[in-house]
């Protein structure tokens, strides 16, 4: 067995068939050859974290897609820069020798702050399956709303940590649907591709899925897809897809075929640490904060902001207090984060003059989950792939695009499993509540039925025509669909709206948006590729007008 902890990247570098630039369709994308740009880690001594009364050039809050394409620009222009991240560094193996814990066995490093894990497929043959965990500055948030439970990545990484790896430029003719705003030839010539080289994308090889036993799933969903007449079609992933081959092989140690995904992969998937954050710390200009969270951004008497940040311990408590000062600051904390502080920080009298879309036009990508019961003679392996390399586009005809998702319990389970993206055009708010002092969502669960319907489009026709049913087990007693959740949060900072059209903040010059909450509620695909595009978009000209 080769163990491998530095990531699969450094295990048999990243093969140039499997790359792709990001400018082909949704379906069928083709395999260019392209530079290879997974960094590696270079032996860069760890700083010290951030200290009461340090002046920064920049400060970027959160270290996420749009935080981590910020830092490595701005530090590649010769500009220094210190990222605050409210997670953990998550570079320390625990007692097991490992960072991340597996999903068929998670401990208290899986949740953020929570005694029990929130699983958002929580039921399995109609039985609850959470378990109980200690308190601790977990990797995965399910942060709660009224309507809603949003899962998040905390940590260095962001979301990268703990997401499917599914990197998915949209189709171009549904490109103003996404972004309006934007120049679609400048996204397509030039920031999806840099992008896509950026995050190392690339395509699982079509030979050899057709023999690998962990993607049976997904060869099972081609053939209903297409017996139903609906395209089918490999989706791009971060995942290492060679050092996935020896996962398959049994000839290194397996991550994604060990059920690691959800609370982070130890060994094949490219998160953020390993791309963008890894050449942003090499150019010796980035520093990290980790376990510090920022409370406030104010303007400072002299010109620049004041940042107000807290220290925290693994247990969630602040232990202490800062305050620094910006001459300019990033707001990159993700679609929930940026604007929970944005909200209230308008709301509280501290930024009075953002604008009145502050907290507006947030949506949930239209996310929603279902299983299918599929016949006994249709079984979808008891070994799967926790990474998906394949959805449905009925984007165009049914609004809804579905990831064939894995069902990773370790044993054959007969079931199909979906995660749909759909057009859903219900968008909710944020909202300051002054009696609770906390930020609001008007999201209601009722919300997500036009999402439903959508998904319906596919998997009602698959059923008719397989003679096949809805899961019921998986979401609660006699539920069929997972629609009390979203893993991809977008808007209520939204570009050209809460900011003008390159994220600058209106009515404060040096306060920046350059995350999620840009992008106003969906991109028709996974979002992460289009966050990162946005962000090296306008990280671009930021840096060539206003530093
Ligand atoms: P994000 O990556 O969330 O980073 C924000 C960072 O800011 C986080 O590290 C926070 O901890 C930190 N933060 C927040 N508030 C503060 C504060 N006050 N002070 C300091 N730090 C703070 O933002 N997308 C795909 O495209 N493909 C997938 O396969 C996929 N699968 C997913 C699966 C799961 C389970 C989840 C949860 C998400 C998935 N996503 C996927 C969504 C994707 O990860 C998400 O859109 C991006 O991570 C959002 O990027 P941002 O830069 O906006």
């Amino acid at each position: 067995m080769v163990d491998n902890p530095s990531g699969g990247t450094g295990h048999k570098g990243f093969s140039r068939r499997k790359f792709i630039a990001g400018t082909g369709s949704l379906l069928g994308v083709a395999a260019l050859a392209g530079r290879t740009t997974t960094a590696q880690a270079a032996a860069v001594p760890a700083a010290a974290p951030i200290a009461s009364g340090d002046h920064v050039p920049v400060l970027v809050i959160g270290t996420g897609y749009g935080g981590s394409v910020a830092a490595l620009r701005l530090a590649q222009a010769g500009i220094d820069v210190h990222m605050i991240e409210m997670g953990m560094a998550w570079d320390t193996p625990g007692s097991d020798g490992k960072i991340f814990c597996s999903t068929l066995n998670p401990d208290q490093r899986s949740y953020w702050l929570r005694t029990k894990t929130k699983q958002p497929l929580n039921y399995f043959l109609g039985f609850p399956i959470d378990r109980n965990i200690s308190r601790y500055t977990g990797i995965l948030d399910a942060e709660d709303f009224a309507g809603i439970t949003v899962y998040q990545g905390r940590g260095v990484g962001g979301g990268s940590l703990v997401n499917g790896g599914m990197a998915v430029t949209p189709k171009r003719e549904n490109f103003s649907f996404v972004l309006p705003t934007v120049n679609p030839d400048e996204m397509y010539d030039t920031y999806y591709p840099r992008a896509n080289a950026g995050l190392g994308v690339g395509v699982i090889d079509s030979a050899w899925f057709e023999s690998a036993s962990a993607y049976q799933y997904s060869r099972v969903g081609r053939k209903h897809a297409g017996r139903s007449g609906f395209p089918w079609g490999f989706v791009p992933n971060v995942y290492d897809w060679d050092y996935m081959e020896q996962e398959q092989a049994g000839t290194v140690t397996r991550s994604a075929l060990a059920g690691e995904i959800l609370y982070g992969n130890n060994y094949g998937k490219k998160s953020l640490q390993k791309t963008y954050i890894a050449q942003a710390k090499a150019t010796g200009r980035v520093t990290i904060s980790p376990l510090h969270r920022v409370a406030s951004v104010a303007p400072a008497a002299g010109g620049g902001y004041t940042v107000s940040i807290d220290q925290l311990n693994t247990n969630g408590d602040t232990t202490n207090v800062k305050t620094v000062l910006a001459d300019r600051v990033f707001f990159a904390a993700g679609s929930v984060g940026t604007s929970k502080l944005l909200v209230k920080l308008k709301a509280t009298g501290v930024l009075p003059n953002l604008n009145d879309e502050i907290g507006k036009g947030w949506g949930d990508n239209g996310n929603v989950m279902c299983g299918r019961a599929n016949h006994l003679w249709d079984p979808t392996g008891s070994l799967q792939s926790t990474i998906p390399c394949s959805g449905i586009d009925n984007w165009t005809a049914g609004g809804a695009f579905s990831e064939v998702a894995p069902l990773p319990v370790g044993i054959e389970t007969f079931a199909s499993f979906y995660l749909s993206i759909t057009k859903n055009p219900n968008r909710a708010q944020f909202s300051w509540n002054a009696a609770t002092g906390k930020v609001d969502l008007n999201w209601q669960t009722a919300w997500k039925q036009p999402g439903i319907n959508m998904a319906k489009t596919i998997f009602d026709k698959i059923n008719a025509k397989e003679g096949t049913i809805y899961r019921t087990d998986l979401f609660g007693v006699y539920k069929i669909w997972g629609d009390h959740l979203t893993y991809h949060p977008l808007g209520g900072a939204v570009l050209d709206k809460a900011t003008d059209n390159y994220g600058r903040l209106v009515g404060y010059p040096g306060l920046y948006v350059i995350d999620g909450s840009l992008i106003p509620g969906n991109t028709s695909v996974n979002p992460f590729v289009t966050i990162t595009a946005l962000a090296e978009r306008n990280i671009e000209k930021i840096i060539a007008t206003d530093l």
